[in-house]
């Protein structure tokens, strides 16, 4: 885990989407800097241990998500459809479940967000380009649609209410890169941690938009519009990148999904529904 605690207390934070990967993750590394860390899924949690409490709740149930904010300063917003997938689906998770975290949020006088958007808000990027959060989205599918949607409610809320929000447009968190491409998009679950904290903790967040990656050596994203976070990685894909080249030795360069930042993400879909 990363080393570098704040000394700051978080006070009382809600983690949604605590029973998936990442949630399981950030999980024990937050407990310790909250007052009080409520954690939530739809899905079965592991029982609450002392500081923690778990309530099993859908996005999409507006009255259980409002019972969700009560008595909270910042959450972090994990919650929610993580790949591509069906629209009804997605609509239900990440669009209406969106907007009933922040409603809701706006309700308790929640002051900041941290909300898990994703590096597919600007998927049909090319490769060969480097962008920043300013740009324009280029969503690759309905999965970073909805996450565009979340990006854009944000905004309103915090031009209209003031509340707070850090985007996160997550590159790829896992162990390790699994492929060639995430020696570009990885994000260590230590520097997850380090963004994290850095994103609850910076003393004027505003409406940010970051992109979630380590100090890697390829890079297709620029960071610099958002250095007023004070996020500083410290991990690197480097160490993976010969393992990585030699699973991968030929890269069809007329495959979309070397093209475009997206990745597989663009071979995904229709779904006849
Ligand atoms: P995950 O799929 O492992 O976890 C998501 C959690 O949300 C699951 O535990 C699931 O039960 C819960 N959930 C789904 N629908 C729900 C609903 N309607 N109501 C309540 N809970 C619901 O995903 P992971 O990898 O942990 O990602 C966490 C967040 O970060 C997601 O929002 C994802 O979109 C985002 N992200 C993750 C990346 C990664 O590399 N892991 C990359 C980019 C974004
Ligand atoms: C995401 O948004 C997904 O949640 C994750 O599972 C990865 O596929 C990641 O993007 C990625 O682009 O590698």
């Amino acid at each position: 885990m990363a080393s570098s605690a704040s000394p700051i207390s978080l006070g009382r934070v809600l983690l949604t989407g605590a029973a998936g990967a990442l949630g399981r993750q950030l999980r024990p590394r937050l407990r310790s800097r909250c007052s009080l860390l409520r954690v939530s899924d739809a899905a079965a949690m592991d029982a609450a241990q002392a500081g923690e409490e778990v309530v099993e709740a859908k996005l999409e149930d507006r009255a259980a998500v409002h019972e969700l904010l009560a008595g909270i300063d910042a959450v972090v917003h994990l919650g929610g459809i993580s790949t591509e997938q069906p629209f009804d689906a997605i609509l239900q998770a990440n669009i209406v479940g969106v907007y009933n975290l922040y409603e809701a949020a706006r309700r308790h006088g929640v002051k900041r967000i941290v909300f898990a958007s994703s590096n597919h808000v600007t998927g049909y990027y090319r490769q060969d380009e480097v962008i920043d959060p300013t740009m324009p989205v280029r969503p690759d599918g309905y999965y970073g649609i909805s996450k565009a949607f979340g990006e854009n409610l944000s905004r309103f809320y915090f031009d209209r209410y003031g509340i707070e929000t850090v985007c996160l447009r997550i590159g790829s968190s896992f162990p390790e890169p699994r492929d060639r491409r995430m020696l570009a998009t990885w994000l260590s679950y230590d520097d997850l941690e380090r963004l994290v904290v850095a994103s609850l903790t910076a003393p004027v967040a505003g409406h940010t938009i970051i992109y979630g990656m380590s100090d890697n050596t390829t890079t297709w994203w620029d960071n610099t519009p958002a250095r007023h976070i004070g996020y500083r990685p410290q991990d690197s894909s480097e160490p993976f990148r010969a393992a990585k080249e030699a699973a991968q030795p030929q890269l069809d360069l007329k495959d979309p999904a070397v093209t475009y930042q997206a990745g597989g993400f663009v071979h995904m879909g229709p779904f006849d529904q």
